[in-house]
């Protein structure tokens, strides 16, 4: 099979592409390498993969590789992704999400492929209370910036597939965590901070809810779809493994042997969702895609490769200083 996979130097979908690779996969790379992509993430397997460094929005530079390179999937991930950016500025998520997923939808329905999978996120369906999950009948109802792009591209997918036939999978995961991500997400950054001694910025409360799914898991779920899901379907796909923040800084301090006392509540993001919490049936049902890391099993694997990655982490403080100077703003 050839796999078309945009965004593929960011933290989930180089962790997908490798395994694409090790399946004996074609993959081919379509990735703009924003502040937040990374080829160092493809490694070794970089020779395995034709890379285009693009832009999505780029409509005739997108219709012009597949025409060249005529794949047999499309797995659309590319995306702005950070909450708390999309809070400070709107503009590249409607661009990079929304119009990206357009232009992408329109050069796959052009080229004609087999599957189109169209990655969105747990975030699309709102926000939950203390209990119930989302299904992927729950009406979607997104509240950050962020997660309106998103949905808006999710909702496009359904349009294309509903008006021009074109075979799109639409896939909700919940939160992902795990080596290489980028340290602006709450888990490389409490890292990072308690690597550092400094003070860990959990946002108000820190009861906040989130379903914890560990990147290995989630390129092999991304996989099981291309093999057994069903055009015009959405799925969702979490681990079951629900945290509330405080619980999950705890459990890396321990891990790390470094003092609760670095937590400093911070003012809180604005529109803060409280909890996400997906139900999965529908696509356990419909593959045999189990979870291999519970929390406690991929919290230390993440830890674990931070420490013996620390480099890699350090080398985004330059970019991250400025950014966080305005994100945790007293
Ligand atoms: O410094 C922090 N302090 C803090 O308390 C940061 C960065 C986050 N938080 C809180 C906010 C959230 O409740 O931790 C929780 C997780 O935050 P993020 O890591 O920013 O993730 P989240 O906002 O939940 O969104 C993530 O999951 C869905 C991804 O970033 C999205 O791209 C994905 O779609």
């Amino acid at each position: 099979m050839k796999i078309l996979i945009t965004g593929g130097a960011g933290f989930i979908f180089s962790r997908f592409a490798k395994l694409c690779v090790e399946k004996g996969d074609e993959v081919v790379i379509i990735d703009s390498l924003t502040y937040a992509g990374d080829t160092a993430r493809l490694g070794f397997f970089m020779q395995n993969i034709n890379f285009y460094k693009e832009d999505v929005t780029n409509g005739e530079a997108i219709k012009g590789i597949l025409k060249a390179e005529k794949p047999d999937v499309i797995v659309h991930a590319a995306a702005e992704s950070h909450v708390d950016r999309s809070i400070i500025d709107a503009g590249p998520f409607i661009d990079s999400n929304t119009k990206g997923t357009q232009v992408m939808l329109d050069a796959a329905r052009h080229a004609g492929v087999e599957l189109f999978v169209n990655i969105a996120t747990d975030e699309v369906y709102g926000e939950l209370g203390e209990s119930g999950q989302f299904y992927e009948t729950t009406p979607i109802n997104p509240n950050s910036p962020y997660s309106v792009s998103k949905a808006a591209a999710d909702m496009l997918g359904n349009a294309y597939f509903r008006t021009y036939g074109l075979p799109v999978i639409t896939l909700r995961p919940s939160n992902n965590y795990g080596p290489f991500q980028y340290p602006e997400k709450l888990i490389p950054v409490v890292f990072l901070k308690a690597y550092q001694n400094s003070p860990i910025p959990v946002y108000g409360t820190g009861m906040n809810v989130r379903e914890w799914l560990y990147v290995d898991d989630a390129a092999r779920a991304v996989y099981s779809i291309i093999k057994h899901g069903r055009p015009g379907e959405s799925y969702n796909i979490g681990s079951g493994e629900e945290r509330d923040n405080l619980t999950v800084v705890k459990s890396i301090l321990d891990i790390m042997g470094k003092p609760h006392s670095l937590i400093e509540f911070v003012k809180d993001r604005q529109g803060h969702d409280f909890r996400y919490s997906l139900n999965c049936d529908k696509f356990k049902n419909e593959t045999a895609w189990q979870i291999e890391y519970d929390f406690q099993k991929g919290i230390k694997a993440t830890i674990d490769w931070y420490m013996d990655n620390i480099d890699w982490t350090f080398k985004k403080i330059e970019y991250l200083k400025k950014y966080w100077e305005t994100a945790y703003a007293k």
